[in-house]
């Protein structure tokens, strides 16, 4: 079978742009989401420490791998460090975690999930008085080290960021002594919250872009009934309909078409087969612009607990 089309990281390994996200993939459901996304042409997996269900993800993958499905080697798996696990000397111990939850012995790609760290402990997100995240006193620089040290170790194939502006990217750039720039900045991306100028940076520096919750993040926690809901657009609905595809369908061809990663969550068999029906049509220029027109800084995920931490990333423009 023709494998999705890839983009080729500045390690020379090829991701896949589209991948299958697992936030809110409730433990129950994400093994046959993950069984079902193998088997109907994903190769790309999106998996954090911090959604708590990297065990019943690696089921999914061992079950497909056990049935010849794919191999090892066929497959981009990321995972990431959660906040509470910055200093230096927790990093290996916390990627060990995920590689024996996952059961594997590497991963594609391992990202910081955030900037910000938080106090370790127990606690993901342990808050304070004011009901602030309580922060670590540690730097996103000297995390980066120990990160490094992941990849001479084998562990991971690549290292990268996630939610990094570009002050941020840019102090771990010009880091002396910086051994491996990160191959991917993953970030929130959808016709809400393009993110040009963010983008054309990270671009510009050999940066790939994985963009989350493309399609608003209909299933977020926080969902009040008057946000915003582009799945529900009459004008995306309208582009779909020309196109002869859903709305979801647009929403994950749009950040292809502009050469990014991206990783719709689904645990419905249906939805996920759906998402994955993307690679037979393109949206035209007038689509896109149309489809980028949307733009009203809206986020899904702006960490507000950590609104006052020292290394907090949207308090700048981009
Ligand atoms: P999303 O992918 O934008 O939306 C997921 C929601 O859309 C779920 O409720 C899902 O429902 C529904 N859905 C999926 N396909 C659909 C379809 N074809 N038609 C209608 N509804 C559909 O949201 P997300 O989970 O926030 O983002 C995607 C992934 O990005 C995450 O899962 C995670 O892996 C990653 N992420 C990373 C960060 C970070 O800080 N790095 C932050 C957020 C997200 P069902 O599952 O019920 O089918
Ligand atoms: C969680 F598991 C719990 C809360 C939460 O809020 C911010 C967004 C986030 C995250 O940090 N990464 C995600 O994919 N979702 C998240 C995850």
């Amino acid at each position: 079978m023709k494998g999705p089309e890839c983009v080729e990281l500045n390690t020379g390994a090829r991701m896949p742009v589209l991948g299958l996200g697992t936030w809110k993939s409730e433990p129950g459901k994400v093994a046959a989401a993950v069984s079902k996304a193998l088997d109907v042409g994903y190769r790309h997996l999106d998996c954090a420490w911090v959604y708590q269900n990297e065990n019943e993800v690696g089921e999914g993958i061992q079950q497909k791998i056990q049935e010849g499905v794919l191999k090892r080697e066929e497959l981009f798996v990321t995972s990431k460090l959660w906040s509470t696990f910055h200093e230096k000397s927790m990093v290996r111990g916390a990627c060990e975690k995920t590689l024996a939850s996952l059961k594997l012995d590497y991963l594609d790609l391992y990202l910081i999930h955030w900037p910000a760290g938080f106090q370790a402990g127990d606690a993901l997100f342990p808050i304070g008085e004011q009901g602030l995240v309580i922060p670590s006193d540690t730097h996103f620089l000297n995390t980066w080290e120990a990160m490094e040290e992941l990849v001479d170790a084998g562990l991971v194939k690549a290292i990268g960021i996630s939610n990094f502006n570009h002050c941020q990217i840019e102090q771990l750039l010009n880091k002396p002594g910086l051994k491996y720039k990160p191959a991917v900045n993953q970030i929130e991306c959808h016709p809400y919250l393009n993110q040009n100028k963010l983008i054309e940076y990270c671009q510009s520096k050999g940066i790939a872009i994985t963009a989350y919750s493309p399609l608003g993040s209909p299933d977020r926690p926080w969902a009040k009934p008057e946000d915003p809901s582009l799945l529900d657009e009459p004008k995306i609905k309208d582009i779909a309909a020309r196109h002869n595809k859903t709305a979801a369908q647009v929403l994950i061809r749009y950040p292809i078409q502009r050469n990014l990663v991206v990783i719709p969550k689904s645990v419905t068999a249906k939805r996920i087969e759906e998402n994955f029906q993307v690679f037979d049509f393109a949206l035209t220029p007038d689509d896109m612009k149309a489809i980028s027109s949307f733009e009203r800084g809206w986020r899904v995920c702006a960490l507000t607990s950590a609104r006052e931490h020292k290394d907090y990333p949207f308090n700048v423009e981009f």
